[in-house]
């Protein structure tokens, strides 16, 4: 199996990379940012508690993302690996991803980073936010605070992750089939 994470800030790209490169590896793409949405729409109760912290550019805590993300694993098990966009976000989510995937003796392969400057992050999320109907992409003011949620709550990761040495680094910036060709090479590296 090949679990890979695709981290980095909001706006980085993880949705957009995670699924254009999942079919190159045969994994499953799970994008709690997704899961959260989707449930939003249909409107259960997972949805309305989620809403109104993605609206407002918080994380939604970590209880609830937990045992949603426990979920998702579970229902897709068993299958050839897993690529985690948006999560995890804070250490206490790594801690349990860590926790979950050794008690089925998994474990994760690498973190891969999109690296990209905050504005060009604010740049892109506005422009999404034109045709998305996402709230949390609708000002600058909710961009800047999932911005400083990151720097508070999931940057520390990087560390986390640097000492069980999985961290690697990208350009996240340019056309994003360079990025896909970058994120393909360094991954098929750590693979071969
Ligand atoms: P997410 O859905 O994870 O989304 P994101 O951080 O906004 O974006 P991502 O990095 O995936 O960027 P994308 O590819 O879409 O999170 C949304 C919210 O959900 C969070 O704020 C939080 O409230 C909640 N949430 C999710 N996971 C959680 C967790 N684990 N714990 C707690 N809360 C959680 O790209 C962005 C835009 O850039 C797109 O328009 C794209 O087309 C464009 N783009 C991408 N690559 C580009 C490139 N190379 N050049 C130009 N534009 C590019």
């Amino acid at each position: 199996m090949l679990n890979i994470i695709i981290f980095g800030k909001p706006g980085s790209g993880k949705g957009t990379q995670a699924s254009l490169i999942k079919d190159n590896y045969n994994l499953v793409h799970i994008s709690t940012g997704d899961v959260f949405r989707k449930n939003t729409s249909q409107g259960t109760d997972l949805g309305k508690v989620a809403v109104q912290f993605m609206s407002k550019g918080e994380l939604v805590p970590d209880e609830i993302t937990i045992s949603m993300l426990k979920e998702e694993i579970k229902s897709f098990m068993p299958c050839n690996g897993f690529i985690f966009d948006g999560f995890p976000r804070t250490i206490i989510q790594a801690e349990s991803l860590d926790d979950l995937l050794k008690s089925m003796e998994l474990n994760i392969d690498m973190v891969v980073a999109l690296d990209v400057e905050n504005n060009k992050l604010i740049e892109r999320l506005l422009n999404r936010g034109k045709t998305s109907g996402r709230s949390d992409d609708k000002s600058e003011e909710k961009i800047n605070k999932r911005l400083e949620e990151y720097d508070k709550k999931t940057k520390p990761l990087i560390d986390f992750y640097k000492n069980q040495k999985k961290f690697i680094s990208i350009n996240g910036v340019g056309d994003l089939n360079d990025v896909t060709t970058r994120l393909i090479s360094i991954i098929d590296s750590k693979i071969s």
